[in-house]
């Protein structure tokens, strides 16, 4: 009687048994605790990389010239019934000009670059000029570099759909690099596309930041 007791509550393995589902249990809940520890750090850099391929704006306009050079470009657009938006007035209804890069002055690092976007489109044409304010480096012709890119809806990608080099010969040049039009849809007309001449500047601003004509 006494001998089924001892059966009863005690292992007849010396314990062993009981060891090993001691040790079973804590790598179990080492593991959980690992796998509770490092779920954060799972997701991030998919999600990280989704974010980085998204640029604000729908119609978005960049401008680039040598990074060597200390000259000042200025980008000028305007949208359909909107006022031109330039380093004077850097915002619109449509458009906005993130920073006036003022050459080699200001900046941190020795990027030559302007860009203006769109929050938005709606259809009509629109005008891209780029305009030699300040020629540090006495350096000519000065090549700039003209990107447009697209992103019809919230949900589509941008897309680049145009692209040329223009020349500045002078100080105080403005060149329309092109005209383009836009569907209601976001969609651009290809046969829209042309570069006349169009003004963006106004003539009384002169070739000062101070808007006062020379
Ligand atoms: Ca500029
Ligand atoms: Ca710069």
């Amino acid at each position: 009687m006494s001998r089924m007791r001892n059966d009863r509550w005690f292992d007849n393995d010396g314990g062993t048994g009981m060891l090993m589902r001691d040790m079973i249990t804590l790598a179990l809940l080492g593991f959980v605790a690992m796998v509770i520890l490092l779920l954060p750090h799972i997701n991030p850099p998919a999600k990280q990389a989704k974010d980085d391929i998204v640029p604000p704006g729908n119609v978005i306009v960049e401008i680039t010239w040598p990074d060597s050079l200390d000259i000042d470009v200025d980008l000028w657009v305007e949208a359909p019934g909107d006022v031109p938006v330039g380093y004077s007035n850097q915002g619109g209804v449509l458009f906005n000009l993130l920073r006036d890069d003022l050459g080699h002055q200001g900046d941190a690092t020795n990027i030559n670059y302007e860009t203006a976007y769109t929050r938005g489109i709606v259809p009509g044409e629109y005008t891209v000029n780029v305009h030699l304010f300040r020629n540090g480096a006495n350096t000519y012709p000065v090549p700039v570099i003209v990107v447009l890119s697209l992103k019809s809806s919230k949900e589509a990608r941008t897309k680049q759909i145009l692209k040329t080099t223009v020349e500045l010969h002078e100080t105080g040049e403005e060149i329309t690099a092109f005209r383009f039009s836009l569907t209601p849809e976001g969609t651009l007309i290809d046969s829209s596309v042309h570069s006349l001449t169009k003004k963006l500047r106004s003539p009384m601003m002169g070739n000062s930041r101070g808007d006062e004509p020379n």
